[in-house]
């Protein structure tokens, strides 16, 4: 595997929780003379979302020493530089500007803005270009941005907790604690990594969750609380659920049909008192997420309970299956859905297994 794409990546990880819905890009510059060592000059990473992109934080980063080795260089850069104005000025102009002899990448970037532009405005220049270098790795890394244009709907981690005989709540969705305090911590975490939550009715009626990130220190910089997201179609749900206390936002998706004069008034009073946004949809999932997609959410961990895991399932709108499994027996209560997909890992949480899983078919 090439040494400095795999530096590239890295670099690109310290972007985490820090530059979406933009994707986590890294860049080296490598001196690659005949007959020389190749020797790096300069590294840079997309840091903050709006700010510089990684092929400039690279090429700020070469002391003006090397700047004349520029074109004897190769920038690896794990995605397509931008041909577009956004926030920032295109860095395949950069490129060009600076002379750099050759750029490689790991994946073309979907955005359409993009899409083959910024690979076309180089070669045009005369720049030598090679993409698919560790694309698989360029894709995983950004599985939330690519997921996010490409199918035009957020990317969905479904996770769950049952008991070693396969349940995932008591008798009647009654709720029981299933998994360790270790896991519990690590799903905190894992909902600061995510832009939203959800979970379905029955489930914030049964469980009345918080849906936030207090297991995790976010206010230390790592992560942040993710927007709550309910369905309630008939807008039955009470008003005094910990969902609505207004420390977070949260997204109701509710019929159209129900919503009463009365509830209008309601509906008023609780987005302005407890950051609540309403949005009526129509029977499809498919409908609730594209307005996900329009509001910019770019991934989505689906919390349960089974009727919404299922219905996620059903329609193949899932990315990824996270599950504990405890040694505990309920004998009785709701069934868990059953994993499907590729297992891609598999360790022990304190007394729980985890085993997380991809969605291996090609679907919407
Ligand atoms: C790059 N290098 O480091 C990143 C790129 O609004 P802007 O100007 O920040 O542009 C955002 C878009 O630029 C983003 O959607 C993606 O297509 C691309 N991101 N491109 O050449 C980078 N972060
Ligand atoms: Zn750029």
């Amino acid at each position: 595997m090439n040494p400095f794409m795999l530096r590239a990546l890295e670099l690109a990880t310290l972007g985490r929780g820090h530059v979406s819905p933009n994707p986590m890009v890294g860049c080296v510059i490598v001196h690659e003379a005949e007959g020389k060592e190749p020797r790096i000059i300069g590294e840079g990473w997309h840091q903050r979302y709006g700010e510089a992109h990684a092929e400039r934080n690279a090429i700020a980063a070469v002391q003006p020493t090397d700047l004349h080795l520029l074109s004897e260089s190769t920038a690896y850069v794990t995605l397509e530089p931008c041909s577009h104005y956004g926030k920032q000025p295109p860095c395949a102009d950069l490129l060009i500007e600076k002379r750099i002899g050759r750029v490689v990448c790991c994946n073309n970037d979907p955005n359409p803005l993009v899409a083959g532009n910024g690979f076309a405005k180089l070669r045009t220049a005369g720049i030598t270009v090679e993409t698919g270098l560790l694309a698989e790795i360029g894709r995983d890394l950004n599985a939330r941005f690519f997921t996010f244009i490409e199918k035009k709907r957020p990317y969905i981690i479904l996770k769950w907790a049952e008991t070693s005989d396969g349940f995932i709540a008591g008798k009647n969705g009654r709720p029981v604690k299933i998994s360790g305090d270790l896991s519990h911590r690590l799903v905190h975490r894992w909902r600061s990594e995510e832009d939203a939550i959800m979970v379905g009715t029955n489930t914030a009626r049964n469980d009345n969750p918080r849906l936030n990130t207090r297991l995790w220190p976010i206010q230390t910089g790592l992560g942040k609380n993710p927007i709550r997201i309910v369905f309630d179609r008939n807008l039955s749900l009470p008003t005094d659920l910990h969902l609505f206390d207004g420390s977070q936002p949260t997204i109701v998706f509710h019929e159209e049909s129900e919503f009463s004069k009365s509830e209008r008034a309601d509906e008023r009073m609780r987005e302005k008192q407890a950051n609540v946004t309403f949005h009526a949809f129509t029977h499809s999932l498919a409908h609730a997420l594209e307005i996900l997609h329009q509001r910019n959410i770019q991934s989505v961990i689906v919390e349960g309970g089974t009727t919404l895991l299922h219905s996620f399932i059903e329609a193949g709108f899932w990315d990824e299956m996270r599950v504990f499994r405890s040694r505990g027996v309920l004998c009785e209560g709701v069934a868990a859905p059953r994993v499907q997909g590729k297992l891609i890992h598999r360790e022990m949480v304190g007394e729980d297994e985890l085993t997380r899983y991809v969605n291996d078919r090609m679907s919407e």
